[in-house]
């Protein structure tokens, strides 16, 4: 104990100064550097290092001329001139895009990558601008003009930095090197059960703002009195004290203001009561203005609580069950990360017709298109950052990015309706350092938000020789969904073991089963005790539904997994071939008969719940 309350006090003060970004980027229109980039590919680190004493350039010298890097825009003017690389004679990639599945000699690739694109830009009196990333997996480094304007680490998580002085008007060129190389101390750390894709993953935007501008609002109706709307707002800039600000949400006729502390914040207050409430059948959303001086945000917010009572998970009050289902941020028919509104479109809209609500976006933070469409679709959602198996619980350094990325995503989608769980780890060992690790987790983001429920998918035990099920881990006391991946039928065992288990849980806490499954090939078909067949497959989401609709305080589910996805893990030839075929959908998109049982139950469980809750 004494260790944990050491390590409390360490990683508490560890890393309150790290980099966050500035959420208000997403709402704001920009200047799109998507497009093809030209790239080098660099395993030795040529382009970052002094190849004569083997210093990174930019460690020893930043801050200085010398913090250039060897790859720059640098060209051979005359014949003799000797440079050893040329960006703009070099191959293109998207970007967007993870690299692995756009070139097959980088389908393995893990290492360091360097991208270059150009562009125009005018810039305007008064405004600032930031470089604005949506994620890069996983260390970034970004040189403007030749300038190192900043370091980001962590795969999934938004990145921005205030480039108004390296930015120019005319041509500017932009370089980013990105390292997707696992390591003991990154989150994850050397092993997923999932492809570690590499690249700038999601989109890069120029966003201008004024020099006082609003970097960040959180309305939501108050967790101690739902009938109050309450907003806090966060300036950044030049004058930040004293501000007027107004929030409007025009549809409703409501509007509330006041002016900013010398923090640059504020609460402000308004009526809920002709707020319509969010809920899966009825996802109504209102469109919210903040206005300060010489700054205008809107964004689209929707109102509703999510609170468990018991064994209840309450939504706006009324019990719900969370028909769901987990998923990869990736499409498995082009087997690459999904990144756009179109991807969020066709993976959710799949979970919909299962006959969804409910969505486990596993296991790490999904691009900002997800949490948007499920506002708009009416799913809810479990979000979850890379906290995965075996990584380094001692270490401040892998502390530190595990709550730089919960901190960039509670920040980025704490205005999701459809977000109603924050996940802060997946299968992790019980150890003392570990529960000191998760609960400090846990207090980040109860100091962000106090209005979500928080859990971890945990594993459960099995009493020697009993066929009890329990899950002891120490953290089931911290999470208020109590949630395991329980895999009967697969690991250790054949589907019948569902017939004859039986489960000890608390009778105070919803339970949620966060993942079962089992892997069949797609279209191979046999007898049912023939393993990676489909006749397997739907013999144990028999096995386990059945089994599961027995548990009392059972209330919710989201088998692993709905689509096919690709691990370097899974190296079976003729069945798994490097994907993971857990999928209910075939990574050629075809569903699988697994796919319809499940639907079949989630129709049946939706009609028995619809009489308590319109959802
Ligand atoms: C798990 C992990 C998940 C794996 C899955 C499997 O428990 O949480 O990441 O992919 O099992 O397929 O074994």
């Amino acid at each position: 104990m004494k260790k944990a309350a050491l390590l409390l006090l360490f990683f508490s003060g560890a890393y309150a100064s790290a980099q966050s970004d500035i959420p208000s980027l997403f709402l704001r229109e920009g200047k799109s550097l998507n497009g093809l980039w030209h790239y080098i590919i660099d395993p030795y680190e040529t382009g970052y290092r002094n190849h004569r004493n083997w210093v990174p350039f930019d460690e020893k010298d930043y801050g200085k001329a010398s913090a250039k890097p060897y790859y720059t825009n640098k060209k051979a003017m005359a014949p003799g001139d000797r440079v050893e690389y040329n960006f703009d004679t070099s191959p293109t990639l998207h970007v967007p895009g993870d690299w692995n599945a756009q070139d097959e000699k980088l389908l393995y690739y893990e290492g360091t990558l360097w991208y270059k694109t150009g562009f125009h830009y005018q810039k305007r009196e008064g405004q600032r601008v930031f470089l604005h990333f949506g994620a890069a997996n996983y260390e970034a480094d970004v040189y403007l003009n030749g300038e190192k304007v900043g370091k980001h680490l962590g795969g999934f998580d938004p990145f921005s930095f205030d480039v108004s002085k390296q930015l120019k008007t005319g041509h500017n060129f932009l370089i980013v090197r990105v390292d997707n190389k696992r390591q003991q101390e990154r989150v994850p750390n050397l092993t997923t059960d999932w492809w570690n894709y590499g690249g700038i993953t999601r989109e890069v935007r120029l966003v201008s703002v004024p020099q006082t501008f609003i970097a960040d609002h959180f309305v939501r109706l108050s967790p101690k009195d739902e009938k109050e709307v309450l907003v806090d707002i966060d300036l950044l800039g030049e004058a930040i004290a004293g501000q007027n600000i107004s929030i409007h949400i025009p549809e409703a006729g409501l509007s509330a203001e006041g002016k900013t502390n010398e923090s640059g914040k504020i609460t402000l207050r308004m009526p809920a009561k002709k707020l319509k409430r969010w809920y899966p059948k009825r996802p109504k959303l209102y469109e919210v203005t903040l206005i300060c001086a010489g700054d205008t945000i809107t964004d689209r917010v929707g109102f509703r609580t999510i609170k468990t009572n018991g064994a209840d998970i309450l939504l706006n009050g009324k019990s719900i069950f969370l028909r769901g289902i987990s998923l990869h941020e990736e499409v498995p028919t082009r087997a690459g990360r999904a990144h756009s509104a179109e991807d969020a479109d066709l993976l959710l809209g799949w979970a919909k017709e299962l006959h969804c609500n409910f969505v486990r976006l596993a296991h790490y933070p999904h691009n900002v298109h997800m949490a948007r469409k499920a506002d708009e679709m009416g799913l809810l959602l479990w979000e979850e950052i890379p906290v995965y198996w075996g990584i380094d619980y001692e270490n401040p350094e892998a502390y530190g990015q595990a709550v730089s990325q919960l901190k960039g995503l509670v920040q980025r989608d704490k205005n999701r309706a459809s977000v109603i769980v924050w996940s802060v780890a997946n299968e992790t060992p019980e150890t003392e350092s570990r529960l000191a690790f998760l609960q400090n987790l846990k207090s980040t983001i109860r100091q962000i938000d106090d209005t979500r429920l928080i859990s971890a998918a945990l594993e459960r035990d099995e009493s020697p020789g009993k066929r009890i099920m329990t899950i002891p881990d120490p953290f089931a006391a911290d999470v208020d969904l109590l949630s395991c991946n329980e895999y009967l039928g697969w690991y250790g065992s054949t589907p019948e073991i569902c017939r004859e288990v039986s489960w000890d849980l608390p009778s105070d806490k919803p339970f949620f089963v966060s993942e079962f499954g089992g892997g069949a090939l797609y279209n191979y078909r046999g007898p049912k005790e023939q393993r990676w067949t489909e006749d397997y497959q739907t013999w144990l989401y028999k096995e386990q539904l059945d089994m599961l609709r027995k548990i009392p305080t059972l209330r919710g589910m989201t088998p692993w997994i709905l689509c096919d996805f690709r691990s370097p893990r899974r190296n079976l030839p003729g069945i798994q071939d490097g994907w993971n075929r857990k999928g209910l959908i075939s990574n050629s998109g075809f569903k699988k008969e697994a796919y319809f049982v499940l639907q079949d139950f989630y129709r049946q469980i939706a009609v028995e719940y619809d009489y308590k809750i319109r959802d």
